[in-house]
């Protein structure tokens, strides 16, 4: 038998851990973490495991398929690019180019060929019916950072690895392994955090894994972190303990818009008592090293983006910005922010709702009403491209009949799912274990500087096509019903450019002169070591200065006002999300390896909520909102906060057509059938997928 150890690293969230795969005679047998990696350093977590049942999956399309009055058909590469590149011509050319949508899915940003080639195809639809998953998740921390530092994606990381005072909200690593700061082996970092000393306080209204080795926890009243974060800055204005860096203008502005937002009003409104935000308020200043750190639960919520706002002003004020042991900036490898813009906001809205653009993309809450409302613009086509939208953004169910009723749609996918089937097509690309990577978004949010490239494990099979391939040869389809021009010339020779190519470009010109080759020398990757203070060199603002005090946030500080400061205590039940360590998003319930266990579909609720509605722990119950209802399953836990109820979200499987057998065995409900979309932040219209109103009732 021919067995041989090969390294690679997961991609299946953003910790990016170093594996070792073992691979006898062509299967693999054994995944492990890698000791040499010296950012994950040999962690790893269940997860991993589903890779090679991902490679398995007799579920998982191999080639492209079409749908055919009697079901699906396979079709040739060459014969469905045609196709596509035909359907959508003839439609931009009846209906004007905003008649094709996109919407562009989480896994595009964890995969190589998606990050060097996919943006290349978007761009050629030439559409601004464009959205993505960041309208659901990150979207208010790259507003804020377009807002202070001129760049989207200049995001500080809170360095854990040196600190001694970590504050967290809306936050769960230890299920969530980390986002928007990649780092692998959280629950170890937290550990040894409190080892040093240091102190980890979590704010949730659910206590969670994360709060559970935590100094601290809190409940927050969901969705109004945006009063408790504004009257810390208030606390540390008043204590005179703000002292930004001299490149740092508007702490003036900042006080003054802070003024009322006392210690005392946001209790009322939060739910944390005025003494613990003063103390906290306070420690958070004194510590000489501190962070904050803000996640999807402060992020997709009404005030995201003032949160995130806020967060950082917190980390500005108090001297932690960019200096170790605070927030800083990492410098990759391959010098991500170089090769992407900087951000606009607001730069047009979208046709029916009005809803503000940011990026360039309008917001996944507004794509149902832009398929069903007629006129000029209406998307009559859609491209997906790695999402499932049907069960990930508010109102899937709308969303899932508006697909019904497109003259076209295409997908890039590898799986018949709850949005796929709606598709005339699918292009599948092959699977993490047959592809290269470096990564390229996950470098940029890590806690250290390291690179690693990583060959494929195993050989694609013959007919088979990486995405970069599938993305390389839907571009030239489309290029060839173009007029010639030099444009034309250059955008096909960047399609030709495999992800190798590009990447090893990126390193000859990045800040350390490396190369694929240098890199492939090196087992586990290259150490580059802790990150290191760059501001305000780094600064993308025009003048190298931070302005803590936007206009467009001051407005939305207004607004927060008007909403928090005034409404009283609602009698609704408060719906919020979670995620589980075995389950991601909403397509790898197909893993039986990785779902294996007790269920984890259920409707979380504090036994007094179930007592006072003559509710029993595992009943069937009907969760019901503005925008719907779901049945599920309710469990009693101590671990809610009273008034506020827990849906995970990515389940709701079992729908016809959907071709996922294991995920289909254990359906769940889809949290996004009772999530509303027209809850957004009003900034930047990110979707407010925690803190809906809801009602919980006996099943009928
Ligand atoms: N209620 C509620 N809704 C949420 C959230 C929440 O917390 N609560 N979270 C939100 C967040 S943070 C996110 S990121 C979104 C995620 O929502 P989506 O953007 O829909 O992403 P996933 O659910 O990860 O769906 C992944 C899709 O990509 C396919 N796929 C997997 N790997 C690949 C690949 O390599 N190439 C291609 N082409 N396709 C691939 C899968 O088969 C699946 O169809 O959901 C959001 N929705
Ligand atoms: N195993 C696994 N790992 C994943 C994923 C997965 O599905 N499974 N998904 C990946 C993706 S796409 C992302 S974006 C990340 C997300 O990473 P995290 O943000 O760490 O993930 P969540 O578990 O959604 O944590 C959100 C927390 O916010 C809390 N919360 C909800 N509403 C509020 C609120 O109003 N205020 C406060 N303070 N807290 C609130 C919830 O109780 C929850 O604990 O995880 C990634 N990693
Ligand atoms: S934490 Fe788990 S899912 Fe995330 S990269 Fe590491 S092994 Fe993969
Ligand atoms: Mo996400």
């Amino acid at each position: 038998m021919a067995t041989s150890v090969r390294r690679t690293s997961c991609n299946l969230c953003e910790a990016i851990c170093g594996v070792l795969v073992t691979v006898e005679d062509g299967r693999v047998t054994d995944i492990r973490g890698d000791e040499a990696d010296p950012l994950s350093r040999g962690h790893i977590c269940p997860k991993a495991v589903a890779l090679k049942d991902l490679q398995e999956d007799p579920d998982r399309l191999t080639k492209p398929v079409r749908r055919t009055s009697d079901g699906w058909a396979e079709l040739g590469w060459d014969e469905a690019y045609e196709l596509i590149a035909t359907r959508l011509g003839e439609i931009q050319q009846a209906h004007g180019r905003n008649a094709v949508g996109v919407y562009l899915g989480n896994p595009n940003v964890h995969s190589l060929g998606a990050m060097t080639h996919m943006p290349t195809v978007v761009r050629l639809l030439r559409t601004r019916q464009r959205f993505s998953a960041t309208s659901v998740d990150q979207l208010p921390h790259m507003l804020a950072s377009h807002l202070l530092y001129g760049h989207q994606l200049m995001v500080p990381v809170a360095d854990i690895d040196r600190t001694s005072y970590l504050l967290m909200l809306g936050a769960n690593p230890l299920a969530s392994n980390g986002s928007m700061m990649t780092a692998p082996g959280f629950g170890r970092r937290l550990k040894d955090l409190r080892k040093r000393g240091g102190r980890v306080v979590v704010i949730d209204p659910r206590r969670t894994e994360t709060a559970a080795v935590a100094d601290e926890h809190h409940f927050v009243r969901p969705g109004t972190d945006a009063a408790f974060l504004l009257a810390l800055i208030h606390q540390v204005i008043a204590d005179g303990n703000a002292k930004p860096a001299p490149y740092v203008d508007g702490l003036d502005r900042v006080a003054e818009a802070v003024q009322d937002w006392t210690p005392d009003a946001a209790a009322r409104i939060t739910g944390i008592d005025a003494e613990t935000i003063r103390r906290i308020a306070s420690e958070f200043a004194a510590a000489d090293k501190a962070a904050c750190y803000g996640r999807l639960g402060v992020s997709a919520q009404q005030f995201g983006a003032v949160c995130q706002w806020a967060v950082q002003v917190l980390n500005i004020i108090t001297g932690n910005l960019d200096r170790p042991g605070g927030t800083m900036i990492p410098r990759p490898a391959v010098d991500t922010l170089r090769g992407i813009g900087r951000g606009h906001i607001g730069a047009w809205k979208s046709r029916v709702g009005g809803r503000p653009e940011f990026g360039g993309e309008l917001p996944a809450a507004a794509m149902a009403e832009e398929i069903v409302t007629p006129g000029d613009g209406q998307i009559q086509a859609m491209v997906t491209i790695a999402g499932n939208p049907v069960l990930s953004t508010p109102n899937g169910r709308a969303l899932d009949e508006a697909l019904d009723t497109l003259s076209f749609m295409v997908s890039v996918d590898p799986y018949i799912n709850e949005t796929t089937r709606h598709a005339d097509v699918i292009l599948p690309p092959t699977p993490p274990l047959e592809r290269d990577h470096y990564d390229l978004a996950f470098h940029q949010l890590a806690v250290r500087n390291t690179a690693r490239w990583n060959e494929a494990v195993l050989q694609r099979p013959a007919d088979a096509r990486h995405d970069w391939e599938i993305f390389r040869d839907l571009g030239l389809a489309l290029l060839r019903r173009t007029p010639r021009s030099r444009r034309k010339l250059l955008t096909s020779l960047r399609l030709r450019l495999n992800p190798r190519r590009v990447v090893d470009l990126g390193l000859r010109v990045g800040p350390y002169r490396l190369s694929v080759r240098k890199l492939k020398k090196s087992a586990g990757g290259i150490d580059l070591g802790p990150l290191q203070p760059a501001l305000p060199r780094a600064l993308y603002t025009k003048n190298k200065r931070i302005d803590l005090a936007p206009g467009l946030i001051l407005e939305g500080l207004d607004q927060a006002r008007a909403v928090l400061l005034v409404e009283g205590e609602a009698d609704d039940l408060l719906l919020i999300g979670r995620r589980h360590l075995r389950s991601n998003n909403s397509w790898m319930h197909n893993s039986a390896r990785l779902v294996k266990g007790k269920p984890r579909h259920q409707l979380l609720m504090n036994p007094d909520d179930l007592s006072k509605r003559d509710l029993e722990d595992g009943q069937l119950v009907q969760v019901s909102s503005a925008a719907g209802s779901v049945a599920v399953e309710v469990a009693a836990s101590n671990d809610m906060m009273p008034g506020v109820v827990s849906l995970p979200h990515g389940f709701g499987h079992g729908r016809p057509g959907a071709r996922l057998s294991v995920a289909n065995e254990v359906p769940g409900a889809s949290a996004n059938d009772i999530t509303d979309a027209t809850r957004t932040d009003p900034l930047a219209g990110t979707a407010a997928l925690n803190g809906v109103p809801v009602t919980v009732t006996p099943a009928p």
